[in-house]
């Protein structure tokens, strides 16, 4: 074996530090969580050496009878864990799975309805600057003004107006619980299939902590490393009858050789969803959510809708200090070790890169093993950096604590030295 005899302390330094800013300080980013050592060690391992383009008993390559089990062994995990008839567990994300569906589904220039992006939609829901808007004519559905809730009324007079093909339902930045039901009953009104992007909340729909679109939505897609707390990647769930074609649209469709490494981490994580420390989980994302919302509430920080019945809340900074932009407060909040990211709240005045709002989730800090009490501590320390973001000192001082509060709750105290 000639494998280079010297570490490679340059990259292996990198992975180093990022261990230890993990360690130590907060990740608020909603789609963000801490993999478990299993996932990660089926991630690093050899399967990463293997070319296996095609499905489980199809392949174009030899040598493919172990990683055919693991794969096997993945969609098994996840058809059983959801109820679902069908699953891929090919896409290497969320937004490959998404135009999958779509190659799968729908002709270049069929209309199909989705969340308008500012209102807590996907780039993948047809944004102008995405292939989905590129290549399919995408009519946006919106929250009301008034309470911030997706607008019904409104996807339903869009969907007589328009005769979309497919309606899209899901979300990336919506802090409500998203009913599958209604989209049904207007899918099967106006004729059009149903496609359910649960990237966000999946874990919460495997905990039993928010209601299933399996077997209401024909397509169910996903990505495994936000909520559920696998590997990073994507999985499509659908009615049997539309697999064949959904299979064709991932491979050759849209992708190569699959991740046979992920999928085998995929595979640990369905595993590890389907036990009753993952519902209990579930429920305590939830939970630590709402008292954080509660927390920056109380702080007088406008919540959109009014809270949360997920794992994120979205924060309007506008009548909380009309001068703070999203982008400012977040940089703010990184110099104090909290990580999270700048979001638009409906009808957001300022643009993307800039921002009115914040978005913050807690699939992370539960998995470190916080509670409801830990969460108030979390928004006091949020708010206190953002009415003393100006001042050096206060910045530092809720960086110690910041670091205190990990130091209680490390998520991975065995790899602080080896990287
Ligand atoms: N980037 C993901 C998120 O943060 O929600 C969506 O793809």
């Amino acid at each position: 074996m000639t494998w280079p005899a010297d570490r490679d302390t340059e990259l292996f330094a990198i992975i180093e530090a990022e261990v230890e800013r993990q360690n130590t300080t907060l990740q608020l980013i909603a789609s963000e969580n801490f993999a478990s050592p299993a996932v990660m060690e089926a991630t690093g391992s050899v399967l990463t050496n293997k070319y296996s383009e095609g499905y489980p008993g199809k392949r174009y390559y030899g040598g493919n009878e172990v990683i055919d089990q693991a794969e096997d062994l993945a969609r098994d995990r996840v058809k059983a864990l959801f109820g679902a008839e069908y699953a891929n567990v090919q896409p290497h994300s969320g937004a490959n799975a998404n135009l999958a569906v779509y190659h799968a589904l729908l002709e270049p220039g069929d209309t199909v309805l989705g969340l308008r992006l500012d209102q807590g939609g996907h780039l993948t829901h047809g944004s102008p600057v995405n292939a989905s808007g590129r290549l399919y004519r995408f009519v946006s559905y919106g929250v009301t003004p008034s309470d911030e809730r997706i607008d019904f009324d409104q996807v339903r007079d869009l969907a007589l107006a328009e005769r979309p093909k497919l309606i899209v339902a899901g979300a990336t930045a919506y802090p409500r619980t998203i009913d599958p039901a209604p989209f049904r009953a207007i899918a099967d009104e106006v004729g059009a299939l149903f496609m359910f992007d649960a990237a966000h909340v999946m874990g919460l729909i495997a905990g039993g902590a928010h209601p299933s679109p399996v077997g209401l939505a024909d397509v169910v897609t996903f990505t495994t490393h936000k909520t559920l707390r696998g590997p990073r990647g994507g999985c499509i769930l659908a009615r049997a009858d539309l697999g064949p074609a959904i299979d064709k649209a991932v491979f050759p469709g849209m992708q190569g050789g699959p991740l046979d490494h992920v999928i085998a981490a995929k595979a640990v994580a369905f595993r590890e969803a389907a036990t009753p420390e993952f519902t209990a989980y579930a429920h305590q994302i939830v939970r630590n959510a709402q008292a954080l919302a509660e927390s920056l509430a109380g702080h007088g920080l406008r919540l959109v809708s009014g809270g949360t019945d997920n794992h994120l809340m979205l924060v309007d900074l506008r009548s909380f200090d009309a001068d703070l932009s999203g982008k400012k407060a977040r940089l703010a909040l990184d110099r104090a070790g909290i990580s999270l990211n700048e979001n638009t709240v409906p009808d957001d005045p300022r643009p993307p890169y800039i921002t009115s709002g914040l978005r913050i989730g807690t699939p992370a800090v539960t998995t470190q093993g916080m509670v409801e009490a830990d969460m108030a501590t979390v928004g006091d320390l949020v708010h206190r950096v953002l009415v003393g973001r100006e001042s050096d000192a206060e910045v530092a001082a809720v960086r110690d604590d910041v670091q205190a509060l990990c130091g209680k709750f490390t998520p991975y105290p065995g790899l602080a030295a080896r990287g």
